[in-house]
């Protein structure tokens, strides 16, 4: 048996969330096409009959301008610390940059066993992933390189196997039924404001905190959610809620579709939108609103 942790780290939007998704099999993170999407360390769990992957989902290294991003970046830091595998996820499509190569240095330095994920290789020119292996090689990246697409589980099987080499003979950290370290009421939280991140722009998604107040269920296995959405300002208020309530409307059904697959029940949610003047920037606020320092 083998078994141990893994963190995954690499810069915003990458594809860090999706990949764990896949390699876990089941929605353990939230995924989005903006930046600064996870603010939270989430575990995602793998356990097989010789081996537990316990992976690491951390924020995105991101420059931080605001308290929540400096705390973010605390805690994707924090989560490379005392791991036994670094996984560091490269976003192929994105083009491979000199401070690409700077971040992968600077986690080689940790000296612990680190892979790259060399991911999105669904979506650009297949003759780019050799050149690209070759100018890391070239730039003294020590690391193995796998190429994956997340999206249509693309040599992910390949990617388990090298993290498994890598990983040390041990007893499972977790039962082997759990895949997260995270509540359902977690997850509740998170599906909403997933579904806030696809539908607003610039930073009316990133200034938004769900808190849940209720989360029940009831005896007939339907839930009851109730959660206030916080933004920072009330013209951002104004826009979340939109003409008529339209927005709010829409936004709140697919959140509340996402809730019941997740909890495969039916769900009764009712919201509402409050302001916290700049909670990014006031720590007492981010620690009511459920972004605390971590460990
Ligand atoms: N085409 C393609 N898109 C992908 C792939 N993996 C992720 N994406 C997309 O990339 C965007 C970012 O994905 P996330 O998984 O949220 O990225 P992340 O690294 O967790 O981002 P942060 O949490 O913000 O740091 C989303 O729109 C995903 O759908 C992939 O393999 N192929
Ligand atoms: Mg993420």
């Amino acid at each position: 048996m083998r078994s141990g942790t893994i963190a995954v780290i690499g810069k915003a939007n990458a594809g860090k969330s999706t990949l764990v998704n896949v390699l876990v099999g089941e929605k353990v993170a939230i995924v989005s096409p903006k930046p600064q999407t996870t603010r939270d360390r989430i575990l995602g769990i793998l356990t097989r009959e010789d081996r537990q992957l316990v992976f690491v989902d951390t924020p995105g290294i991101y420059r931080s301008c605001n308290e929540l991003t400096g705390r973010m970046m605390r805690t994707a830091e924090n989560a490379a610390k005392e791991v036994d595998v670094i996984l560091f996820v490269h976003d192929g499509h994105a083009g491979l940059r000199e401070d690409d190569i700077a971040l992968m240095k600077r986690e080689l330095a940790r000296g612990i066993p680190m892979l790259i994920a060399y991911t999105k290789t669904d979506i650009m020119p297949q003759e780019r992933i050799p050149e690209d292996v070759r100018t890391l090689y070239e730039a003294g990246v020590e690391a193995d390189v796998v190429p994956v697409s997340a999206r249509r589980g693309k040599n992910i099987g390949k990617l388990e196997e090298a993290v498994f080499s890598l990983l040390p003979e041990g007893e499972p950290l977790f039962p082997e039924d759990v895949v997260s370290d995270r509540s359902e009421k977690f997850m509740i939280a998170e599906l909403m404001r997933e579904k806030i991140l696809l539908r607003y722009d610039k930073e009316i998604p990133h200034g938004v905190a769900v808190v849940v107040n209720t989360f029940e269920r009831r005896e007939n296995g339907t839930y009851a959610v109730d959660l206030d959405i916080v933004c920072e300002k009330s013209n951002h208020k104004a826009i979340l809620i939109g003409k008529q309530g339209k927005a709010l409307k829409e936004t709140a059904s697919f959140a509340r579709e996402a809730m019941e697959k997740f909890l495969g029940a039916k769900v009764f949610l009712t919201m509402y939108v409050k302001v916290r003047e700049d909670w990014r920037d006031k720590a007492n606020l981010l620690r009511e609103l459920g972004y605390g320092e971590s460990e």
